[in-house]
């Protein structure tokens, strides 16, 4: 009778035991054998209702299916375990002989590439970089540059007015007089940096960038401005590339010059870029004007210094061969991509 039991409560443990596939399920599994409502139990329950003799035996024999349950349960559970841990293990296994995924690297975009690369040659001869606000006080960028307000030179600028008082600096010069307000004589830097004109066609953009310098000392002449200007050309063109200086006109300056190099394009017998001249234009340049240095308590018979600017993405279009300077403002990286 007891026999028949035990091996009625094997066999249908085992049966239930076979579809098990989670710990879950193992669990419910073992709370409805061995729990303290459970099948296994409730036999253990009732043996107290039988007599001595069977009791022992009819225990003994429970025991043994307990012992057999909680065993098949253990196994069960290890290889549950073992099981998911393989699933696991497959499922987060990474597979190091695959491809990586493309990452395009980036690229320094052409005009910063002519901006550092100018800078570098200006650091290398002794200037130091300054900055300034490019929301520029009118006084900055106009007045104390001897530009006043009835002055022809502010029609030849279309101007970005932020208030009566406040532009957009329309070149990086009010960083220089700022720097003169701060500094005492001698001063040699270079100020880069954006400025904003009213302006749009395909040599103009409201937005470009300039690098202007400035040299001041006891005794700066028109020689240093040359010798400074064709070492710059040279580094940056080539070292035989012929430079000229013509007379011309800034408020800021007196007396100017405007700079060409020799055409880099035809060797100077005359093309497109250089309409048939031979001669590019590349820099503005001339000594400072008196009245500048007065402006920001400099002494004009003390003091002498040259200043310079120059458009940076001018001179990226010329040493990359781009015709439209809108090009470089549309962030197509399939243009960007190429320098
Ligand atoms: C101070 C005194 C003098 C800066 C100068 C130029 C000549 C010049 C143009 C080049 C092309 C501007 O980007 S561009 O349109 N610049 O021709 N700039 S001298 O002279 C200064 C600046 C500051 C205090």
């Amino acid at each position: 009778m007891g026999g028949q039991k035990n091996s009625f409560l094997r066999e249908s443990f085992l049966n239930e035991l076979g579809p098990v596939v989670s710990v879950p399920e193992l669990e419910e599994l073992r709370v409805r054998y061995l729990g303290k409502k459970g099948l296994l139990t409730a036999e253990l329950k009732n043996l107290g209702g039988l007599p001595p003799d069977q009791r022992r035996t009819a225990g003994a024999a429970l025991n043994e299916t307990k012992e057999f349950i909680e065993h098949a349960l253990g196994q069960r559970k290890q290889e549950l375990k073992d099981l998911e841990l393989s699933r696991k293990l497959a499922s987060e296994g990474i597979d190091v002989t695959l491809p990586g995924s493309y990452v395009p690297p980036g690229r320094v975009h052409p005009v910063t590439q002519t901006l550092e690369e100018i800078t570098d040659v200006f650091v290398s001869m002794g200037f130091s970089v300054e900055e300034g606000p490019e929301v520029e006080l009118d006084y900055y960028n106009f007045e104390a540059l001897n530009i006043p307000k009835e002055h022809p030179a502010r029609e030849m600028q279309d101007t970005f007015y932020v208030s009566k008082d406040v532009v957009l600096r329309t070149h990086t010069s009010p960083v220089q007089v700022r720097v003169m307000q701060r500094k005492s004589p001698p001063l040699k830097f270079i100020a880069p940096g954006k400025v904003y004109r009213c302006d749009a066609d395909i040599s103009h953009t409201p937005m470009f960038h300039q690098i202007e310098g400035l040299m001041v000392g006891e005794d700066i002449t028109f020689s240093n401005l040359k010798s400074v200007l064709e070492t710059f050309l040279h580094r940056i063109f080539s070292p035989d590339v012929p430079v000229r200086f013509r007379p011309s006109y800034f408020p800021f300056t007196e007396p100017s010059a405007e700079v060409d190099i020799g055409c880099i394009f035809c060797k100077g017998t005359g093309c497109r870029t250089c309409k048939g001249s031979g001669w590019i234009e590349i820099l503005g340049a001339g000594m400072v004007n008196p009245h500048v240095f007065e402006m920001v308590g400099y002494d004009p018979k003390q003091y002498s210094g040259f200043a310079f600017g120059m458009g940076i993405e001018r001179i990226t279009m010329l040493k990359f061969s781009i015709d439209d300077i809108r090009l470089f403002f549309e962030n197509d990286i399939r243009f960007l991509g190429q320098f």
